[in-house]
């Protein structure tokens, strides 16, 4: 197994203005002549950690790590009250990645995402092709309705029913059955009494169920009331609009992308993202080298996943 490269700092950081209100917090570290690689996070509405430094080898990629509109440390933080949802859609975010870009001075560069990272990795890599050197992702979503479905809906409560039951349990009877919907109404409620639960029991749910085993320390981090009511809104607002796409434009444009050298790491035990997405996209682009780890959940913490992450990123720094 590849452990984590070591800990370290960036040597440049910012807030990039990219128009409509918005800020965008970046950080740059690693070697300042390496190749360029950008890290997309989950969510929408995760945010980026000082361990997504660490799966690129710091002496030969410069990297480039940002929290997407609203998340982490851009501003405003989407928990804020009357924080405006309007400006924050897949596709202001790919044209972000575009202004991050050109404000760091680079031309092209690896795209590293994983879940949500990996949805919006496909979107940007689908519209600026010639932008994108490689691709590595992981835990595969492209945000098609069964997709949604299945973890925001019902059947992966089979699988995880103790904490289904809390994410339930937020929804008065007589709305249950469109989860996604009722949580809508209830983050975007301006009583902190009804949003502030909520947001927690959106994150408790996902959190706990992104790892093969429990880990309380994930669940205790994505439960903070303030990191989880911009994330559960960000994520609801996402879902609610179905990314702004076609049901499974992601997959059906993979073949924009058969000349771009790419890995795709997928474990077999993951419940949020489960891997018949990954499959689909496999098939749809046989050409990405396609990695299904027997043992692992969705987490890029699990052993296997971020293991096989770094030969990848490790095989591409030549
Ligand atoms: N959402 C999957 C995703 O991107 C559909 C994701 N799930 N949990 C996370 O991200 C955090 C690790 C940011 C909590």
């Amino acid at each position: 197994m590849r452990p984590l490269y070591p800990a370290i700092e960036p040597h440049d950081t910012g807030l990039l203005d990219v128009g409509d209100g918005q800020q965008l917090y970046w950080e740059v570290s690693g070697n300042p002549h390496g190749k360029p690689v950008v890290f997309l996070h989950g969510g929408p509405g995760g945010a980026v950690s000082p361990l997504h430094r660490r799966v690129f080898d710091p002496a030969k990629y410069r990297i480039v790590l940002f929290d997407q509109r609203g998340a982490g440390r851009s501003l405003p933080h989407a928990s804020e009250p009357g924080y405006d949802l309007s400006v924050n859609t897949t596709w202001h975010l790919v044209a972000d990645i575009e202004r991050l870009r050109d404000h760091v001075g680079v031309d092209t560069w690896q795209v590293f995402g994983g879940s949500w990272g990996s949805t919006l990795a496909l979107a940007y890599a689908q519209t600026h092709p010639d932008r994108v050197t490689e691709l590595v992702l992981r835990g595969i979503f492209t945000l098609r309705e069964s997709e949604l479905d299945w973890f925001y809906e019902g059947p992966a409560g089979q699988i995880f029913p103790d904490v289904w039951e809390k994410y339930v349990a937020q929804v008065p009877g007589t709305e249950r059955g469109g989860y996604i919907m009722a949580y809508h109404r209830l983050l975007n409620d301006p009583d902190p009494a009804v949003h502030g639960p909520a947001a927690v029991a959106w994150a408790t749910w996902e959190a706990s169920a992104i790892t093969l085993l429990p880990q309380p320390a994930t669940v205790a981090r994505f439960a903070d009331p303030h990191f989880a009511l911009a994330f559960a809104r960000i994520e609801n607002h996402y879902f609610m609009n179905r990314g702004w796409m076609d049901d499974g434009q992601l997959i059906t444009d993979a073949h924009l992308l058969r000349h771009i050298p790419a890995v795709i790491v997928q474990g077999r035990y993951d419940i949020c993202t489960p891997p018949v997405t990954a499959w689909d996209l496999h098939r749809a682009w046989p050409e990405a080298d396609f990695h299904l780890i027997p043992d692992a959940g969705h987490s890029m913490e699990e052993p296997g996943i971020r293991s096989a992450l770094i030969e990848a990123t490790d095989r591409f720094a030549g």
